[in-house]
């Protein structure tokens, strides 16, 4: 099964990256303001994804971000993004993904994140997370002085109450730096692997988060909700290393 998730990722990857190669000015759209936008290739790339996996396994459901959701009652269900980071792909910047989990019975057992344009594939399953061959583990550090973070800013930023410019400006000062790939899966893989101590947003959907967080905790990483709950993602995005979570939390809550 890994395998398959593996091999599906990749080649939607690929597909990704030749058609953002052919990418052109009338492909674009919005979804309802020009801030968030969808291309003609997320939708081809979902669709490669799904047909692939109804030509494989006909009785799962799947939940894509473009096309939303099938069979919801069946035991396993993929959830799919089929570009995470439709405004970096837009702008031809390199962090964009393809993010795919499986989940059974709504629990995450196998993900993919596929970034093709870095040419780096994250995967997890029961024993382990890996990026390409290499086994991937979380970082040790444990003071925010020392720490590199990323967070991200929703699209429809300036019509939410509470949009992270005021959690954003209270980790600032406390940490070593940030960044803002663009990508949540991507961001997710990458304190996965140690690259980033953690992360945090708000805003986000099931299909952003579900392989990067599931690959994260595969590689000894922490995930909750903004306030340290379950309530993931509605209630935000809070993703560490495990060690410096608690101080994290407080310092974006101003504590
Ligand atoms: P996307 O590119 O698949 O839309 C960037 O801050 C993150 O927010 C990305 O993972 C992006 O995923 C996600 N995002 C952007 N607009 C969103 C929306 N309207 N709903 C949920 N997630 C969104
Ligand atoms: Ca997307």
């Amino acid at each position: 099964m890994i395998e398959f998730i593996k091999n599906l990722a990749m080649e939607a990857g690929r597909l990704a990256l030749n058609l953002r190669r052919d990418l052109q000015e009338e492909d674009i759209s919005s979804k309802g303001t020009v801030k968030d936008m969808v291309t003609a290739a997320d939708r081809q790339v979902e669709a490669f994804i799904i047909n692939r996996i109804a030509e494989n396994y006909p009785s799962h459901g799947v939940f894509g971000e473009e096309t939303g959701q099938s069979r919801t009652d069946a035991e396993y269900v993929w959830v799919i993004d089929p570009i995470d980071g439709t405004t970096s792909f837009i702008h031809d910047l390199q962090f964009y993904s393809v993010s795919i989990a499986l989940r059974q019975h709504g629990r995450t057992i196998a993900a993919a994140v596929c970034a093709p344009r870095l040419e780096e594939l994250f995967w997890a399953d029961a024993e382990g997370a890996w990026l390409n061959d290499k086994e991937i583990k979380v970082s040790v550090r444990s003071r925010l002085e020392e720490c590199l973070l990323a967070t991200g800013f929703a699209c429809v930023r300036s019509e939410l109450p509470i949009n992270n410019i005021k959690y954003f400006s209270r980790v600032l000062p406390a940490i070593r730096g940030i960044r803002r790939c663009g990508s949540a899966a991507i961001d997710l893989c990458y304190v996965a692997c140690g690259r980033f101590d953690g992360f945090w947003e708000l805003n986000l959907a099931l299909y952003d988060i579900a392989a990067g967080a599931f690959i994260l905790e595969m590689a000894g990483g922490c995930v909750t909700d903004i306030d340290g709950g379950r309530d993931f993602p509605a209630n935000g995005i809070l993703a560490t290393n495990k060690i410096i979570h608690a101080e994290l939390s407080q310092q974006i809550h101003g504590k």
